[in-house]
């Protein structure tokens, strides 16, 4: 059986020619326009980026390498007695477009497992931050850190062929996923559990070390699977996807890449959102005293908060135009096990009230849920109330997709990022009809 990196040696090898022939063959064949208003409003739509590990449709939502999630979820191994896949087996599916056999999973939940240890330094240097500090920025600030174990950066020094950039860049991928759940349950316990907390079990796949080391019995190894499946990949635009490929454009090695894919997850508009929501759910509730709001109450909670021109966190998307399927699942999954849970009830009212008063108030172009709407309600429910320690799940969800995609920039030898920037005055005279 070969490894995993001798598949995906042959698949790069495989894809090459294809890239290089549309270059060399079709590079002045041109794929879109671009608008004033998709200039100063954030390049949205603006088809120029590329990536074979994930595509958005906005009417069907995500696929990975070709799968819808539903089928991820249904096609690839699961670990003995458990509901939700292999997040290793994600990786294989994202890294190579196969699904894997129990086999080629075990290879990587055996790869994983020997990379998992953290250098002492991080330890160090997260036990420096203030108790007061954001998760996000001790997470993004351990990555940074371990920055000076890169291969990749060490071989490039050393000077190294382009064709094997993705080789370094494979191996430094693999060893800091490996090291994910070790830092983020760090976190977790220095700032809310007093330091206390369980050692990493070497014989426990990604999901089921995760759960392990934050304390919380099954089901939450398939909670934290179905999550960081969930979040691993959204095509290349969106502010985390593009950040790390920006970073890494420069030939900036993993760790600064995502470090700084990190940075972005960490803003309201983005990964944020999944802490926004459940303050938002907690302001109403402490508001209502604990009592449900009725409809009507609830509905003036949300209007109020239109009102006060703040946005309601967990709706609206820049791609998707309906409800956002990674919401589904989160859905179908709470009403599955955890139905009984009082949140619930918030997080279905919003469900159905919010979308008439957004397409009411008629600004966002889409007005229903999307993933970050429903996963708080079910850290919340397994007992991670913490709710600004949610965004480092979602990171470590992303960076799955994401080192994948940066593996493949490298084997493909994508470039420098380098886009054009013009003056407003520019803008204006190629309104009134002028050439630059
Ligand atoms: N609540 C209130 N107003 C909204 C919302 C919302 N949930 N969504 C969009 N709008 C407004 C938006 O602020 C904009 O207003 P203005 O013209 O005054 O600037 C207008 O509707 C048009 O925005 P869109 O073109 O629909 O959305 P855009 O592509 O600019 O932004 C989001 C997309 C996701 C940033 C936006 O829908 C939003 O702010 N949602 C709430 C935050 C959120 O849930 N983010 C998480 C997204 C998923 N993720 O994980 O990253
Ligand atoms: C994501 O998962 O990255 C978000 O849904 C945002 C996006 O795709 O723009």
């Amino acid at each position: 059986m070969p490894t995993l990196k001798e598949k995906l040696r042959e698949k790069i090898e495989l894809w090459r020619p294809r890239t290089q022939r549309l270059m060399d063959e079709y590079g002045d064949v041109v794929v879109d326009e671009v608008t004033i208003s998709q200039i100063i409003g954030g390049m949205r739509d603006i088809k120029c980026l590329v990536t074979d590990i994930s595509y958005l449709d906005p009417e069907e939502g995500i696929r990975y390498r070709g799968y819808t999630l539903p089928e991820v979820f249904q096609k690839l191994p699961k670990p003995p007695g458990a509901e939700y896949p292999y997040v290793e087996g994600c990786l294989y599916l994202l890294l190579t477009g196969d699904i894997p056999t129990e086999e080629e999973v075990a290879e990587v939940v055996d790869e994983m497992s020997k990379r998992r240890i953290l250098p002492r330094y991080v330890y160090d240097v997260l036990d420096a931050f203030p108790t007061i500090s954001h998760p996000m920025a001790m997470f993004s600030s351990a990555i940074l850190t371990m920055s000076r174990e890169s291969f990749f950066a060490k071989k490039y020094e050393a000077g190294m062929r382009k064709q094997d950039f993705w080789d370094p860049m494979y191996e430094d991928s693999l060893n800091l996923l490996a090291k994910l759940p070790e830092i983020a349950t760090y976190i977790y316990s220095k700032l809310y559990r007093g330091g206390n907390r369980s050692e990493s079990n070497p014989f426990l796949d990604f999901g089921g070390n995760f759960a392990h080391m934050m304390g919380i019995s099954k089901p939450y190894d398939d909670v934290s699977r179905l999550h960081f499946i969930l979040h691993a990949d959204h095509e290349s635009g969106n502010v985390s996807a593009h950040t790390g490929h920006l970073v890494a454009s420069s030939l900036s090695d993993i760790y600064l890449s995502i470090s700084a894919m990190i940075n972005g997850l960490a803003g309201p508009l983005h990964g944020l959102a999944n802490q926004e929501v459940l303050k938002w759910l907690l302001d109403v509730m402490h508001k209502m005293g604990g009592k449900l709001p009725t409809e009507v109450e609830m509905k003036q909670f949300v209007w109020d908060t239109l009102k006060a021109g703040h946005v309601i966190p967990g709706f609206g998307h820049a791609v998707l135009r309906k409800t956002d399927p990674r919401y589904m699942i989160q859905r179908e999954f709470a009403l599955n096990h955890i139905n009984d849970e009082p949140i619930m009830q918030y997080v279905d009212m919003l469900y159905r009230i919010v979308p008439p008063i957004l397409k009411e108030q008629g600004k966002a172009k889409n007005p229903w849920p999307n993933v970050d709407a429903h996963s708080g309600a079910i850290q919340w429910h397994y007992g991670v109330r913490d709710y600004d320690f949610y965004t480092v799940l979602f990171g470590i969800g992303r960076s799955i997709g994401i080192c994948a995609n940066l593996v493949w920039d490298r084997a493909l030898h994508y470039s420098l990022e380098r886009p054009k920037s013009l003056t407003t005055e520019m803008l204006e005279k190629i309104a009134m009809g002028s050439k630059l």
